[in-house]
Formats: structure tokens, C-alpha cells, sequence
């Protein structure tokens, strides 16, 4: 079956460039026959030996150092930003004005702002355009979504988020691009409320005043040396430099429906290396997601039997369209991982452009992520409650 065939330029090379190019080799095989076969045509980055070996490694046919071209070949129809954030605005206007149809990796932008000039280009150039809000895409997930919208957790009163890591707690490590305000823009705040702040969006709606506060543990670390290695910090150990970001990043919230939100993120939650857990309690019942065990939902419902009533743990891997994306993976009980939610994001990303549909989340709802995440960041600087 010959399926139209789409070719992408993608910007970036590292863990996102990875997990992409595997989404993008993976989703014609498993999603088949697929809206359209992504061609992993040309790779982009910095510096040439890396990108070249990145290109070989995961399967580009080109590759580049120069993404002013790429965004404006000819033969490139979706631009896929997986660069560091400070990276993200400038490619994307670019490739939207050349009509190209977008991946921009979370968050949106550096801040509302940009995030609103980057949404005002992709709507004039009438291109799809996607945020990699990945978790949106992770089965257990839309389930919790299908049981509070059909009224069996009832009326929704807290939201209790928490992704906790612990990756930067060494004083050791290195002033790497992610803790440097000029390239990420924030630490943790812009990293991972992000994410627990786009599910909030998904599953309980919009937030109308919010209170935050943040905090540096290690206030300065050795600089990257000039090969960009990690370990190079070692090697120039006496150079330090301050570090801009915070170590972790708390705040409140009221959404505008009257529930009660709580956002933590954090990288100095010593022994948590990835832990996205939420929990949402409503007037019939709750719910709770932890990514540690990502096929799995648990589920409390007060209209179970009073002898029997209790968190229930759903294996949300139930084929015959019962679970998402489950008939496109393996039988019931085989379960999925981190990687296969990008290769869902990458399949509805080129159905909506291969049918003409409706992309969620868009850049509105980016727009929507940066402003909360800065207007959070002006009630730590205030001290006080801000409205969205
Ligand atoms: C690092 O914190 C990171 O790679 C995030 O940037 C991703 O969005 C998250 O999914 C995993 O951790």
C-alpha cells in the first residue's frame, strides 16, 4: 500500500531528537496503514560530527548545520523543533512561513510572548502545528480523561501533581544548557510543570489565579568545557559560573470550574528519577496516574459496593478499541512504553495534516502553558496571588 509520503526536517539531535526519529521510523509499521509515511530526511544541529553521527544513527538520509535552509527546502514538509528552548521561536516562524507543518518540542516557547508570535505565524500560514505535550498521549491518561468527562469521578475538587527527578543534586555536574535561564528559559518550572500543567489543561480545564515559589539548592557549578562534553566540566573545574534557573519550582492554583490545584516540580527529589505522578479527587470518586507504572490507572468509585469499595489498578492495555492505540501494539497485558507515546503524538500529528483535522495540543494551548508558567513566576517575584 503506497501511503503518501511526508518529509521531515527535524532540528536537534539529542533525547528528544532520538525519541522523535524513532516515532517518526516506527509509527507507518505499527499505525499501517498510516495517514502518511514520514521520511526521516535530514537531521539539523550545531556541531557537524555530532549531527553527522546522529544521522547515521538513527536512520536520517542528510544532514545539516544550517537550519535557515532547511526550513526553507522545497522538499521538506513538516519541521519537527526538538531543540532547546531558547531555539524554538525563531525556526518555527521561519518554517511556518515557508508553509511547513510543525512539531515544536514543550515548552512552546521561552515565554507567553514568543509563544503568542510563534501561534500568530503558524495561524497565518494556515499550517498544522502540534506542541510535544507527549503525555497527553499516554493510554492511562485519556483514559482518566474518558472517566472524568463521563461523570464517574463526578465533580472534580483537587488536582495534585508532582514530577519529581533528581538528576542535577551532584554539585559536580555541569552548567548544561538546562540550567541556564538564556537557554531554557527556566529549570524545572519550564520543564516539568509544563508538563503536569498541560495534563491539568486536559483533564480538569482552565486555571484562574495561581501562587508559586521557587528555589536554588546549588547556587553555582563548574562550566561545560568548550568540546561540550559533560565531562570536559571535570577537566575545567576551576571555572564556575552561576547558576540562573531554579532547582524546583512549587505552586497553587484555583481553575476557573473551582477545584484546587497543586503543581510541584522539582530535579533534588533524591531516588526519583522520572516521577510524574497525578491525582485528581472528585465528589464520586478519584483517580490516580503515576508514570512509573504507565500502563496502569488507579481508580476509586464510591458507587462500588460498601464491602468492596477501594482503589481498583486498571491495565489500561485492553485491545478491541476498549484502550487507545492498544490494537496497534500488542495483546492485553503486553505492555508499552515512554518511547510509544511520540510515536501516537507522531501518528495524530500527520492524521491531522493527512485529513485536514483539528491538532491537539495546538499552539493555543502552548500559548495558554507559557502564560501560566510565567505568570507563576511573577507571583514568586510579587508574593502574592496572580490571575491568569
Ligand atoms: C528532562 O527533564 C526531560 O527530558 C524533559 O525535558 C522531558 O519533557 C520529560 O518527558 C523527561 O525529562
Amino acid at each position: 500500500m503506497n501511503s503518501k509520503k511526508m518529509n521531515v526536517g527535524m532540528l536537534g539531535y539529542a533525547f528528544m531528537g532520538k525519541v522523535h526519529s524513532n516515532g517518526y521510523r516506527q509509527m507507518p509499521r505499527f499505525f499501517f496503514p498510516p495517514p502518511a509515511v514520514p521520511v526521516l530526511k535530514c537531521i539539523c544541529g550545531r556541531k557537524e560530527e555530532k549531527v553527522k553521527m546522529a544521522m547515521e544513527m538513527l536512520g536520517w538520509e542528510e544532514y545539516t548545520t544550517d537550519w535557515q535552509d532547511l526550513v526553507r527546502r522545497d522538499d521538506i514538509d513538516i519541521f519537527d523543533n526538538s531543540g532547546p528552548n531558547n531555539i524554538h521561536k525563531e525556526p518555527v516562524i521561519a518554517a511556518a512561513e515557508a508553509g511547513k507543518h510543525i512539531l515544536c518540542e514543550k515548552p512552546l516557547a521561552m515565554n507567553e510572548d514568543d509563544a503568542r508570535d510563534m501561534a500568530t505565524a503558524v495561524k497565518k500560514a494556515g499550517v498544522k502545528a502540534m506542541v510535544g505535550f507527549n503525555y497527553r498521549r499516554v493510554p492511562a491518561i485519556m483514559l482518566a480523561r474518558k472517566l472524568i468527562e463521563d461523570g464517574y469521578i463526578g465533580k472534580v475538587y483537587h488536582y495534585r501533581a508532582t514530577y519529581l527527578q533528581d538528576w542535577i543534586m551532584d554539585p559536580e555536574f555541569p552548567l548544561v544548557w538546562r540550567l541556564k535561564k538564556d537557554s531554557a528559559g527556566s529549570g524545572p518550572h519550564g520543564d516539568l510543570n509544563a508538563h503536569i500543567l498541560d495534563l491539568s489543561l486536559m483533564l480538569v480545564g482552565e486555571i484562574s489565579k495561581v501562587c508559586g515559589m521557587t528555589e536554588t539548592f546549588i547556587k553555582e557549578r563548574p562550566v561545560v568545557g568548550a568540546s561540550g562534553d559533560l565531562g570536559s566540566a571535570k577537566a575545567d573545574g576551576s571555572k564556575m559560573a552561576p547558576v540562573t534557573v531554579e532547582d524546583a519550582a512549587i505552586f497553587m492554583a484555583k481553575f476557573k470550574n473551582g477545584a484546587l490545584g497543586t503543581f510541584e516540580a522539582t530535579r533534588f527529589a533524591k531516588g526519583r528519577r522520572n516521577f510524574n505522578r497525578i491525582e485528581i479527587n472528585g465528589s464520586k470518586g478519584s483517580i490516580v496516574f503515576n508514570l512509573e507504572r504507565m500502563n496502569e490507572l488507579q481508580f476509586y468509585s464510591e458507587e462500588d459496593p460498601k464491602f468492596a469499595q477501594g482503589f481498583r489498578t486498571i491495565n489500561v492495555t485492553e485491545g478491541g478499541g476498549v484502550h487507545p492505540y492498544t490494537d496497534k501494539w500488542w495483546p492485553a497485558g503486553h505492555i508499552i512504553g515512554y518511547e510509544h507515546t511520540f510515536t501516537h503524538e507522531i501518528y495524530e500529528l500527520m492524521r491531522a495534516i493527512s485529513e485536514d483535522t483539528d491538532i491537539s495540543p495546538n499552539f493555543e494551548d502552548g500559548v495558554y502553558n507559557n502564560r501560566v508558567l510565567d505568570k507563576v513566576l511573577e507571583s514568586v517575584e510579587k508574593k502574592t496571588w496572580i490571575s491568569i
